[in-house]
């Protein structure tokens, strides 16, 4: 019973503090590793066309993350910038059939 509370207690106090510290090193690896850059994409034409781009953009060493949205004619993308670059990005959807300009950089 006793203890019970007491290990309650000390969830409660230790919860936030890991937590904190999960966040902190999440942000810490973003800020060196990772560059986000939103495309803007010509060719879409249909749904499909989504799952293509995405899948030539996947196909870029140094990709770490794809999300291709179909009604705006956009990839957001994120990278390690040590890797590769917005340039890649965009010979990897013209190679595929989608020519592609940089319309926002996201820090
Ligand atoms: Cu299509």
């Amino acid at each position: 019973m006793t203890f019970k509370i007491i290990f309650f207690i000390f969830s409660l106090v230790t919860a936030p503090l890991l937590m904190q510290t999960i966040h902190a090193e999440t942000v810490v690896q973003v800020k060196s590793n990772s560059q986000s850059v939103t495309l803007a994409i010509q060719n879409m034409t249909c749904a499909m066309c989504k799952f293509t781009i995405k899948k030539a953009l996947l196909g870029v060493v140094g990709v770490q993350e794809v999300s291709v949205d179909y009604n705006s004619k956009t990839a957001s993308v994120t990278f390690d910038p040590q890797k590769t670059s917005s340039e890649a990005l965009i010979k990897a959807t013209t190679d595929a059939g989608y020519p592609a300009t940089v319309s926002q950089i996201n820090k």
